[in-house]
C-alpha cells in the first residue's frame, strides 16, 4: 500500500571534510543528497559542513558543532539531521541524543526511504524490505523507537503496511523468510532467463546513473509507458519489452535500476536479484546524462558498479542523452562505441541501433554443430540463418561449422561440439 500521508520534514543536511578528502568530491556527493532528500519530500533548510581531520567515531561531528547544530535545530524547527556520510548505528543514536530534538538518519537510510517510496512489484517491495531490516533498523533500535512509531517521517517508511518490528529476534526471522522468498524470486528468473535464452533473442540492458534518461529511452525506441521522471530512483523494477530494430531484427531491451555514488555494499546485495539483470544481458547501453556538469564522475561511478556486478566484460555502447538540452563537447575515443543522443525527441537513436547491430555482429562466431541422423533438417535451416563453411556427412550424422548469431545459435544449442 502507498504511504498517502505526505510529510514534509525540514532537514539540515550535516557532511564532515577531511583533509584526505576531495573537496569537490564532496561538495557533489552533498548536492546530491539535497536533490535526494527533495526527492523524498524534504525541505531543505540548510547544510553545516565540518573541517575535520576525521569523523568523530562516537558522534560524527565534533561536541562544538554538536552544540551548534543543536541550537540550529531548536530554533528552527528542523525535525531531521541526514548525514552525507553512511554512519554508524552508534554514531546516529549518539548524534540523535546529543541533538535531543531531532531524528538523524544517513545517506543510505534515505536512499532506502526513497525506494521503499517507489517500490511497485512484488519483487522491489521485498528487496527494500530487506535492505531496511539489514540497513535501517539496527540504525533504529538503539533509539528505542518502534519504526511503525515514528509516523511514517523520512527514513522510517516501509514497503507497505508490512511492520518493521524492532525486536531483533522477530527481526532475524523476517530476513531469513524474506530472503526465502526472494530465492525463489530468483529461481523464477533463473528459468525464464533461460527460456530467454533458448529464444536467442538478443538482449541489451539499459544501465546508468539515476536521472540519465534510461527510462524515457526505453519508452522512446518501445512505447513501454514505463513511469519516467525527473526524480533520482523513479524506476526500481526491471522492466523487459521487445523491439524490432529498423532492419527488422528482433531485440530485447531492459530497463534496470538507476545507480548512484556512495552504495554500500549490503544494499548492492539486497538488490542483487534486481541488478543482475545487468549481468544476464548480452550487451549493455550505458546511458549518461551529459547535460549534467557532473557527468563524468556519474559515468565513472556506473563503470565500477557495472564492475561490482561482474558485468564488465560484456560489450558496450556508451550513449551519451539529453544533447537536445545544449551543446556538447563531442569526443569520440576509437576504441569505445560512443553515440550522442536526445531519449527525449529521439535524435541519435538511429545511430544508436547502428551500434546496436555491430555488437550483435561481432557476437557471432564460429561453431562446430553436430547434427545427428533425425536432426538433418536443421543442416537446411542453418543454410537460411548462418554463414555455414563446412558440411560433412557421417554415419553419426553431419558434422556442420557455421558462423552463428546468437538467435541461431539457440535454436541449435543442444547440438553444438565448440
Ligand atoms: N531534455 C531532456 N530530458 C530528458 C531526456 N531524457 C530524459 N530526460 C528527462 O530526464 C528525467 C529522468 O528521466 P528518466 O527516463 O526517468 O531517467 P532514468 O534514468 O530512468 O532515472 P531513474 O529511473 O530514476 O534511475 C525525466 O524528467 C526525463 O524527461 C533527453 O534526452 N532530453
Ligand atoms: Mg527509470
Amino acid at each position: 500500500m502507498e504511504n498517502k500521508t505526505e510529510i514534509t520534514n525540514k532537514v539540515v543536511l550535516l557532511s564532515v571534510v577531511t583533509d584526505s578528502d576531495d573537496k569537490k568530491a564532496k561538495e557533489i556527493s552533498l548536492d546530491e543528497l539535497e536533490r535526494l532528500a527533495e526527492t523524498a519530500g524534504a525541505e531543505v533548510f540548510c547544510r553545516m559542513i565540518q573541517n575535520k581531520e576525521a569523523p568523530n567515531p562516537a558522534t560524527y561531528i565534533g561536541s562544538g558543532k554538536v552544540k551548534e547544530l543543536k541550537e540550529l535545530c531548536s530554533n528552527n524547527d528542523i525535525d531531521l539531521v541526514i548525514t552525507d556520510d553512511n554512519l554508524s548505528p552508534s554514531q546516529i543514536k549518539n548524534l540523535e541524543d546529543e541533538i535531543d530534538c531531532a531524528d538523524v538518519i544517513d545517506r543510505s537510510m534515505l536512499i532506502l526511504d526513497i525506494f521503499a517510496k517507489h517500490a511497485e512489484s512484488a519483487a522491489g517491495k521485498l528487496q527494500v524490505e530487506l535492505a531496511q531490516l539489514k540497513y535501517t533498523v539496527p540504525r533504529l533500535i538503539g533509539k528505542g523507537k518502534a519504526l511503525s512509531r515514528l509516523g511514517g517521517g523520512i527514513g522510517t517508511r516501509g514497503p507497505g503496511e508490512s511492520k518493521l518490528e524492532t525486536d531483533r529476534r522477530h527481526v532475524k526471522r523476517r530476513i531469513d523468510a524474506l530472503e526465502e522468498k526472494l530465492g525463489e524470486i530468483e529461481k523464477n528468473r533463473m528459468t525464464q532467463r533461460g527460456s530467454r535464452d533458448k529464444s536467442g533473442i538478443f538482449k541489451f540492458a539499459i544501465v546508468g546513473y539515476t536521472n540519465a534518461g534510461k527510462s524515457t529511452l526505453l519508452n522512446k525506441m518501445t512505447s513501454a509507458g514505463v513511469l519516467a521522471e525527473d526524480k533520482l530512483f523513479a524506476t526500481l523494477d526491471t522492466t523487459t519489452r521487445k523491439y524490432t530494430m529498423d532492419r527488422g531484427e528482433e531485440i530485447l531491451l531492459t530497463d534496470t535500476v538507476g545507480l548512484i555514488r556512495n552504495l554500500p555494499h549490503m544494499l548492492v546485495e539486497s538488490f542483487k536479484s534486481t541488478l543482475d539483470e545487468i549481468k544476464y544481458s548480452d550487451a549493455l547501453l550505458i546511458v549518461t546524462d551529459v547535460s549534467d556538469p557532473e557527468f563524468k564522475s556519474q559515468l565513472a561511478v556506473t563503470e565500477d558498479l557495472i564492475a561490482e556486478l561482474g558485468a564488465s566484460e560484456l560489450p558496450k555502447i556508451y550513449v551519451y542523452n539529453k544533447c537536445d538540452l545544449g551543446v556538447v563537447e563531442k569526443s569520440n575515443t576509437r576504441d569505445k562505441m560512443e553515440v550522442y543522443i536526445s531519449a527525449l525527441d529521439g535524435d541519435g537513436i538511429k545511430e544508436l541501433e547502428e551500434f546496436m547491430y555491430q555488437v550483435m555482429n561481432e557476437n557471432k562466431r564460429l561453431y562446430k554443430i553436430h547434427l545427428p541422423m533425425d536432426k538433418l533438417s536443421l543442416v537446411d535451416y542453418l543454410y537460411k540463418n548462418a554463414s555455414v563453411k563446412s558440411v560433412d556427412y557421417k554415419e553419426d550424422g553431419a558434422h556442420v561449422e557455421a558462423i552463428l548469431d546468437k538467435k541461431t545459435k539457440g535454436i541449435v544449442e543442444d547440438f553444438i561440439d565448440g
